[in-house]
């Protein structure tokens, strides 16, 4: 099985199983909708920066820069699908082509590397923090962030053809991963303080959306070997399951959560009597 050499898994399946029409189908639709979404919502974030008062629009400046380079990102992604797979009348499915590209998830991760910081500045340029320094965090954000993302990135390489390395980098990558949960919980339960209750409740629910859209990414990094190694999911769901995990990852860590952040900054603005200009 070593053809490939470090080729993510979806090579493999495409090389030896191929894809149905369905599979193939839904995984370009499913990244089509990705860069979709990010286009549309850049538009949401530009159209809204002036709903809120002056001091928060960073926020919105960063939600900005995040739709632009996964719209770019994404939109690469999408055509690596394509360009990586051919149709084969004769077995009527898809098949990785012969002199093609191969396929790579490493878009989305050099993408994550210029997302993942801003995604956490942003809700330092919304909350207040009462004890932590702001300086200090945004550091620590960066560099546990970008740590986070190469490390990953070097490991998935290693998905098919060395268990040991795409573990030990996957584990490398986790730790710094708490550490930006930590982080974070922090920064929210230092937010909550002296706001409205609307404006708590919101927060809140970014917390929530936080946990489970940032987990879903190393749940899709395992994707291949989550039933057993090369086990249940080494095969075309277990292709789909991915890409499908990731666009829903990306539309609530990106877009939702620029909404919500947005909306934070609306109580608050109003709250401070900021009055938006026709
Ligand atoms: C990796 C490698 C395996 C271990 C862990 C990972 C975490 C990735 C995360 C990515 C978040 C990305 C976001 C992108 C938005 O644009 C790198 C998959 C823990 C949490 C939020």
């Amino acid at each position: 099985m070593n053809e490939l050499g470090n080729a993510n898994f979806e090579n493999y399946i495409g090389i030896n199983q191929g894809f149905s029409e369905m599979g193939y189908q839904m995984v370009s639709h499913v990244l089509t909708l990705g860069y979709a979404v990010m286009l549309a919502a850049l538009f949401y974030f530009i159209l809204t920066i002036k709903s809120v008062a002056p001091k928060y629009r960073i926020s919105s400046v960063l939600s900005v820069v995040v739709m632009v380079s996964a719209f770019l990102l994404l939109y690469a992604q999408a055509n690596n699908w394509t360009s990586s797979f051919v149709f084969d009348r004769a077995q009527g499915k898809y098949f990785l082509g012969n002199g093609t590209d191969l396929f790579n998830n490493g878009y989305r991760y050099l993408n994550w590397l210029i997302d993942v910081p801003m995604l956490l500045f942003q809700i330092l340029f919304v909350v207040t923090l009462t004890k932590s320094n702001f300086n200090s965090i945004r550091n620590q954000f960066w560099f546990s962030g970008s740590a986070m993302i190469i490390t990953g990135y070097i490991g998935q390489f290693y998905e098919v053809t060395d268990i040991t390395a795409f573990a030990v980098w996957g584990a490398v990558s986790t730790a710094f991963f708490f550490h930006i949960l930590y982080l974070m919980s922090k920064v929210i339960r230092e937010g909550k303080e002296g706001i409205p209750l609307k404006a708590q409740k919101v927060l809140g629910g970014i917390w929530t959306l936080f946990l489970i859209s940032w987990f879903l990414y190393p749940g899709a990094y395992l994707m291949p070997h989550l039933f057993g190694v090369e086990g249940g999911l080494f095969n075309e769901a277990g292709v789909v399951g991915r890409q499908m995990t990731y666009t829903i990852a990306d539309v609530c860590s990106k877009v939702i959560y620029g909404v919500m952040l947005t909306y934070v900054a609306q109580i608050l603005s109003a709250e401070e009597g900021y009055v938006e200009e026709r």
